[in-house]
């Protein structure tokens, strides 16, 4: 069994609602049991500026699925909240990134693990330090927490929403 990190984004219609909706039906998927999940957070969006705020949150599951097939999942979870893939980086109801596969290096065309830009990511580190400070980073050899504070906060802003 592995542990896997999913984050989780959404910044088009009940942006809260579709992070709940996703963790939950990560807990129903074949092959894997949720075993954490951080707060969700408003965040500032990155990379493209004209967008809505984001709801962001980290969600740890184990797993006795590879890599690949945990992604396929992933996106057959996008495909059946309704996600409709046009161009990179645009708005989306909801986005699944495979973050971290235990301590797992994976380069393959379609699958970049850990997460490629994790680490430059508010919205990612934010939530993961919440849920596991002290987890090492398996290629940069830093704690989420050590990378956290390597960050600026100009550019992306992350509040907590209240519940
Ligand atoms: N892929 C490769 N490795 C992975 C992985 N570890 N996890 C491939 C998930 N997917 C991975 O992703 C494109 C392809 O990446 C997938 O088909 C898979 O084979 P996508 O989800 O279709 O496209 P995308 O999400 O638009 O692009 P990308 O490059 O995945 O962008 P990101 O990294 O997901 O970033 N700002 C805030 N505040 N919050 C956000 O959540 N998200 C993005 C998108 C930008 N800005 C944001 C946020
Ligand atoms: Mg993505």
């Amino acid at each position: 069994m592995k542990t896997a990190y999913i984050g989780i984004g959404s910044n088009l219609g009940d942006r809260h609602q579709n992070c709940l909706t996703a963790l939950d039906l990560l807990q129903k998927a074949p092959g894997c049991k949720l075993t954490g999940h951080s707060d969700w957070y408003w965040t500032e969006p990155v990379g493209v500026k004209d967008q809505e705020r984001y709801v962001n949150g980290v969600a740890s599951i184990s797993t006795g699925l590879s890599a690949r097939d945990l992604l396929k999942m992933l996106l057959i979870i996008e495909q059946d909240m309704g996600r409709v893939r046009r161009k990179r980086w645009e708005s989306r109801l909801i986005d699944l990134d495979l973050l971290l596969y235990g301590r797992e290096l994976i380069n393959e065309k379609h699958l970049t693990i850990p997460h490629p830009l994790m680490h430059e990511r508010r919205f990612v580190l934010v939530p993961l330090v919440q849920l596991e400070p002290n987890l090492i980073h398996p290629s940069l050899g830093l704690t989420m927490s050590e990378l956290l504070a390597h960050l600026p906060e100009d550019g992306q802003e992350v509040g907590l929403i209240e519940e």
